[in-house]
């Protein structure tokens, strides 16, 4: 019996040696089949750098083919520094160029674009547009319009909710020359304190340096003043067009 259980001792034991060293094989033969992973993953850099000169391909191609120009965003042109409370405020402007200019008697509408009306919030979004005229965000008054021929200028009106003390009001506005459009070159600045009273706070002359002003760009034009008022009505006398993408009162 002693032999007999001995022997099946050993029988076991040669059976989990030869089960364990068969694992062994399955075990090593994983790297292998891992060992393939690099390979393949060797492969994927391979196809995503194809990818990426393709994606290169597409972009220079459009490159090549755009007719566009160059305009950028001009995010250091509005003013962080102090608080400005015309943010997000609603405002009144005057009769300004729409598209076909029926509702200022113009009987004209071929040169007209979709980006020149004012969408009423334009003006206090916070956000600059593009230093092109094409660009939605502008709105657009023009000095030829009746109404403004016969007052002499454009204008837009504040109700800011309540009296503040301001020291400031800035425009943002695009000179391009091409398509005729240059800033306005007076902004004259009035305030009141019941909508009925209203007084000079700032005139702002710059018909002298418009022709030095950097072209294709957008301009912060800033009128100083030391009052307090609620409703504050800025008057943009232009040449031409008076393209305004932002306003600030501070
Ligand atoms: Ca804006
Ligand atoms: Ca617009």
């Amino acid at each position: 019996m002693k032999k007999l259980s001995l022997l099946l001792a050993l029988l076991m034991i040669f059976t989990c040696c030869a089960l364990a060293s068969c694992s062994e094989e399955e075990t090593s033969s994983a790297p292998e089949a891992s060992s393939t992973a690099p390979a393949t993953s060797s492969e994927a850099p391979a196809t995503s750098s194809e990818a990426e000169s393709s994606e290169e391909a597409v972009e220079s191609s459009e490159e090549e083919v755009s007719t566009e120009p160059e305009y950028v965003k001009n995010p250091d042109a509005i003013s962080t520094e102090g608080n400005n409370v015309a943010a997000g405020k609603e405002y009144v402007i005057s009769e300004q160029f729409r598209m076909g200019g029926a509702d200022v008697g113009w009987g004209w509408d071929e040169n007209a674009a979709p980006s020149y009306p004012d969408e009423g919030f334009e003006l206090t979004n916070g956000e600059i547009p593009a230093n092109d005229y094409r660009e939605a965000g502008w709105m657009a008054l023009h000095n030829n319009t009746p109404a403004q021929q016969e007052r002499g200028y454009g204008y837009v009106q504040f109700d800011l909710g309540q009296s503040y003390e301001i020291s400031q009001v800035i425009v943002h506005s695009l000179k391009q020359t091409e398509p005729g459009i240059t800033c306005p070159y007076q902004i004259e600045v009035l305030v009141s304190e019941d909508n009925e009273t209203w007084y000079s706070a700032s005139v702002l002359n710059i018909t002298g340096e418009l022709e030095g002003m950097e072209d294709a760009a957008v301009h912060a034009l800033v009128s100083e003043m030391d009052v307090t008022g609620r409703y504050v009505e800025i008057r943009v006398t232009s040449y031409g067009w008076a393209f305004m993408g932002e306003i600030e009162i501070k």
